[in-house]
């Protein structure tokens, strides 16, 4: 089965975002017009608008701290206006890769209620409380982008302060644009989806017991998704080719539970998890477990997570791409990124080669720490047979990072620009003992850096050099720098 666009009038739209009109003057430059359906997305002008939200601040040093917290509740006084019993609360605990949001279930004034989710909507991650905004009622629309829907009516506060006439679509809150669970062969070819939870779901269907095989998605276009571009569970032979994923709010391509031979090329990944205010996410391209994955050729832009999530894939390549701004919104987080904390396997047998990483970079935010722990390769808990040759890593908080990862080999790579060090070593409680037998060989490190090129704090020998250059810098390049984190 092929969908496609027929005719001369260009790519068919499909979308559950409907055009709003009647607009009147509701308060300064804010409009009102009826919409009965609960209103999800607005985009105006082609472009996403954010939930009214308080503060306003994406700065999440403007937001809120409470005075308490509990497994299922948070204490702030002091509120402009104490309506916010339905509203999200998205927060940040003491971890850096992570950010939750659950529904406020009640407020007296001093303490909400945050019950664990259960709404499908909210089904992010989830971690411990900590500072929060506040999201999704109208007194919050108080600054120009903004929007909310209340009793049947939808409010916007158009960017440019003028009136919203025709230039703004509404949607409902809808799973899947386009439903491609338990097909065989399925091609999406040059259409544009836009909006809904999912933007092309082929995820494991329940009542059918299979999932997708061979979906093919094609020079088409997937926007501003409130949760992810393309979602895939059991997937087979999943290929998307030629095709931009453009704004989604968690994760661009969200492959796992064991999807298996994904092929990603040629494709622009675009804002994915930097529109509104800061989600959870695992990362733009997210493929986990899979077996024989390969992400080839695509220019992955201004991420908020990991640009390519490569995970515990084994038989996995990772070649050619340009991944150009990473870890925008979270920390603990890759530019390209494994993972094998569980162990599965001695040898995850994946390459990342001549791939473009650069500008993997943002504030620190672990409470106490100075380090954004931003890494433009990780090699995180246990990864080991991974093969990283010639890269170029520029300007970014930290080139590379093996956190408890052996085995590995960096060849032919050239390491510019990074603020804190090139090339770092760590290991925690969990992973104590694993980084060694490591390979650095005929790499090129260019300085200047804030600390070493090669910074090694436990353990020492956590790899061998050979045959590297070391330019443009005046002492030992191989050191453990006093007053830098690991
Ligand atoms: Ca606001």
């Amino acid at each position: 089965v092929k969908l496609t666009s027929s005719g001369t009038c260009g790519r068919a739209v499909i979308t559950p975002a409907v055009p709003v009109t009647g607009w009147q003057v509701y308060s300064g430059k804010i409009y009102v017009a009826a919409v009965s359906t609960q209103v999800t997305q607005v985009i105006a002008d082609g472009q996403f608008l954010g939930e009214a939200h308080y503060p306003n601040a994406s700065d999440e040093k403007q937001w809120l701290q409470p005075s308490s917290v509990s497994a299922t509740s948070m204490t702030f006084s002091g509120l402009p206006n104490n309506d916010i019993v339905g509203a999200r609360a998205t927060y940040r605990g003491p971890y850096p890769y992570a950010i939750g949001t659950r529904k406020i279930a009640s407020y007296n004034g001093s303490t909400m209620a945050l019950p664990a989710n259960t709404d499908v909507d909210l089904n992010c991650e989830d971690t411990a409380f900590g500072k929060f905004y506040l999201e999704g009622k109208l007194w919050m629309l108080d600054s120009p982008g903004e929007w909310a829907w209340s009793n049947g009516k939808l409010y916007v506060w158009m960017p440019d302060g003028l009136a919203p006439g025709s230039r703004v679509l509404a949607a409902p809150n809808v799973r899947s644009v386009i439903d491609a669970r338990a097909t065989t062969q399925l091609t999406i070819d040059n259409v544009r989806i836009v909006g809904g939870w999912i933007g092309v779901d082929a995820s494991f269907h329940n009542t059918y017991g299979r999932a997708s095989k061979s979906l093919h998605i094609v020079n088409s276009e997937i926007s501003f998704s409130n949760w992810s571009g393309i979602y895939a569970t059991d997937a087979t032979s999943l290929k998307v080719e030629n095709s931009d994923v453009i704004g989604s709010l968690h994760t661009g391509l969200y492959a796992r539970y064991g999807s298996t031979g994904t092929i990603v090329t040629g494709s622009r990944f675009t804002d994915v998890n930097t529109k509104g205010m800061h989600k959870g996410s695992d990362g733009t391209i997210y493929l986990n477990s899979d077996n024989g994955a390969s992400v080839t050729n695509n220019v992955i832009t201004n991420s908020g997570k990991s640009g390519i999530f490569l995970g515990a894939s084994v038989n996995s390549l990772a070649k050619g791409n340009t991944v150009n701004g990473a870890c925008k919104v979270h920390g603990d987080c890759g530019g390209i990124y494994t993972i094998n904390r569980s162990q599965e396997t001695s040898n995850l047998n994946t390459r990342i080669e001549s791939n473009a990483v650069t500008g993997v970079s943002g504030p620190a935010v672990r409470p106490g720490s100075t380090d954004p722990e931003r890494y433009a390769i990780y090699l995180d808990d246990y990864s080991a047979g991974v093969t990283v040759i010639n890269n170029s890593v520029t300007n970014s908080s930290t080139a590379v990072l093996l956190h408890g990862a052996y085995n590995n080999t960096f060849s032919g790579n050239s390491f510019s620009g990074s603020v804190l060090r090139h090339v770092a070593f760590s290991e925690s409680g969990l992973n104590s003992g694993s980084v060694q037998k490591n390979t650095f060989s005929n790499n090129t490190l260019i300085g200047p850096v804030l600390g070493y090129y090669l910074h090694i704090a436990n353990p020492a020998n956590g790899a061998v050099y050979i045959g590297n250059k070391y330019l443009n810098y005046g002492s030992s390049p191989i050191g453990n720098p006093a007053g830098l984190p690991y």
